[in-house]
């Protein structure tokens, strides 16, 4: 196996023998290998559209799912896996009967499914490119693609379809094993799919709060209650929504985890009384916190630590999450899920163990602090707020990620941080205070919802009557983990924003040149010490 595509990637250069995630080299190469035949899919989905030739919702499905099984902390299952790469390759023989002219396609799109599946995907993986640099655009390219599936699966789960964004996504997987791309034409397709990468959160965000309303300040519990209950953990506002129905007026209470935080921001979530609060912290420490519990948890999407014996039992997995021994729900037909059995599990349960008391406050995405828009402009201009400094992305295990705890506690007292992803749970519970009301951190949500950072400091740019995005009195320290954050970095950089700082380690799938490319473009750098950092960002007043 090598695997690099998270930050926590083995010695800052790659996984060989097992992730540090807990994915096992057999996984990691079925994981490859079901890249490799999904990118042979899409070399035909590719022709087949530029033959003027309909692609089916299955078949774009089918792409969005795969990308999204891959991704760091997501699914472990490889007899899943390995379905999905039989079924890939059906769809793909199918197809490619459709189309008018097959001549020259790629040797994936033609693989029958038929010799040795471990010996194939030793050969297929990141390793299958030679020249460094190529290597690392492809994979820049291919992770971010995987953060735009995991948006497109969420956008999609409402019945929704962003036909460019299925239609790019194939184009552009199909040409990261295209030998006749050079490293500049990596390099434009790179920026290409951060503009995607926009379309693909902006169509999300109008996707959840269309059926959800506009997230707003709230009040979210840390307690727990005497009644049994489920946590909900992941992204998917939607599995939630249908979780809630269903545990209605049965007495079992529901918890969100991590990344499931945010949803209590949404109006129309506030109408259940048995939604009790958010238990517990990142994904990271869940081994703990699941333990805890004692009741049933249920993972929509990563992050999934592989679990522990104690507590795998009451592990529930939807969606594009899986492990060998979980109970996995599937959707019906018409992507109803049935969680009665998580329902009835809970009532076996004994209640949650507390961890903490308390209130967080959280829902500032771009409607809410809009409808505050000139609370802080006045702020921004007395010069209450000198700075915003947005700290968005995830969060991890490394003890170096500590250093944003200590950055957000010695940031000066006239700034404010803008927050969205996992990487919040570093500063949201210490008290930092407000100004002239205006809290210090404002969340606006998950990983997803950086998206509202960028309309937020695209609308200040206007108010302000700046040119360039850049002039605001913004600066970004942002925190990666996993392919979500690549897509949101992509984003960012298509929407002009320069000098972010990223951390706490650079990708170790960035060459030499194509980081300088990212440098010498962008600015981007990455993190040293808090105090050389607030000396950089602030300088020494
Ligand atoms: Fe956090 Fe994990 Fe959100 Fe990432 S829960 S690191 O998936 O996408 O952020
Ligand atoms: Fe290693 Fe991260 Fe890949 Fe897991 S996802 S194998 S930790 S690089």
């Amino acid at each position: 196996m090598f695997c690099y595509q998270c930050q926590e990637t083995a010695g800052c250069s790659g996984c060989t023998r097992a992730g540090v995630c807990g994915k096992t080299a057999e996984t990691a190469n079925l994981q490859d290998l079901l890249i490799d035949v999904t990118r042979g899919l899409c070399a035909v989905t590719a022709r087949l559209r530029a033959e003027g030739k309909p692609v089916s919702d299955v078949i774009d499905t089918l792409v969005t799912e795969n990308l999204f099984v891959t991704i760091t902390n997501a699914n472990f299952d490889n007899d899943a896996i390995r379905a999905r790469i039989s079924q890939t390759i059906e769809h793909t023989q199918a197809l490619r009967a459709q189309l008018s002219d097959a001549s020259g396609l790629p040797e994936n799109a033609l693989w029958d499914g038929s010799g040795d599946w471990d010996a194939r995907a030793k050969t297929v993986g990141v390793l299958a490119t030679d020249d460094a640099d190529v290597r690392s655009l492809r994979e820049l390219i291919t992770y971010g693609l995987k953060g735009m599936a995991a948006y497109n699966h969420h956008i999609n789960a409402y019945g929704k379809r962003v036909a460019s964004v299925d239609a790019f996504l194939q184009q552009a997987l199909a040409k990261t094993r295209d030998d006749s791309l050079s490293v500049n034409d990596l390099i434009a397709l790179t920026l290409e799919t951060g503009k995607y990468g926009v379309d693909a959160m902006a169509a999300l965000d109008e996707a959840n709060t269309s059926a959800y309303g506009n997230p707003e300040i709230t009040k979210v519990n840390l307690g727990v209650r005497s009644n049994p209950g489920i946590l909900i953990s992941g992204h998917d506002l939607h599995d939630l929504e249908m979780l809630l129905e269903q545990t209605a007026g049965t007495g079992v209470d529901v918890y969100t985890h991590s990344e499931m935080l945010p949803a209590h921001y949404y109006p129309a979530f506030k109408k259940y009384p048995h939604f009790v609060g958010n238990y517990g912290n990142a994904w990271w420490k869940q081994k703990e916190e699941f333990e805890a519990f004692g009741g049933p948890i249920l993972l929509t999407t990563n992050c999934l630590v592989p679990p522990k014996d104690s507590y795998r039992d009451r592990v529930y997995t939807t969606g594009a999450v899986g492990f060998p021994g979980c109970a996995h729900i599937e959707a019906d037909e018409n992507g109803h899920k049935d969680f009665s059995a998580l329902i009835a599990h809970a009532k076996r349960c004994p209640s949650p163990t507390e961890l903490e008391t308390g209130e967080i406050v959280g829902g500032f995405a771009h409607n809410q602090v809009l409808a505050l828009a000139d609370k802080v402009v006045d702020a921004v201009k007395s010069g209450a707020i000198k700075k915003f400094v947005v700290m968005a992305g995830c969060d991890g295990r490394a003890k170096s990620r500590n250093y944003y705890t200590d950055f957000a506690k010695a940031l000066p007292k006239d700034t404010v941080i803008l927050t969205a992803g996992c990487a919040k749970y570093k500063y949201n519970k210490l008290d930092l205070g407000d100004i002239g009301g205006i809290p210090r951190v404002l969340d606006a949500g998950q990983c997803n919802d950086s998206y509202s950072l960028a309309v937020i400091a695209l609308k200040l740019k206007e108010v302000f009557g700046l040119d360039d995005i850049n002039d605001l009195p913004i600066v970004y320290n942002i925190a990666w983990y996993e392919q979500k954050a690549v897509i949101v970095l992509l984003a960012l950089l298509h929407l002009g924003v320069k000098n972010i700082h990223l951390g706490p380690t650079l990708p170790a799938f960035l060459s030499e040149n194509v980081a300088k490319v990212l440098v010498e473009n962008f600015g981007i750098a990455g993190i040293t010490t808090v105090e050389d950092d607030l000396r950089l960002f602030f300088g020494d007043a």
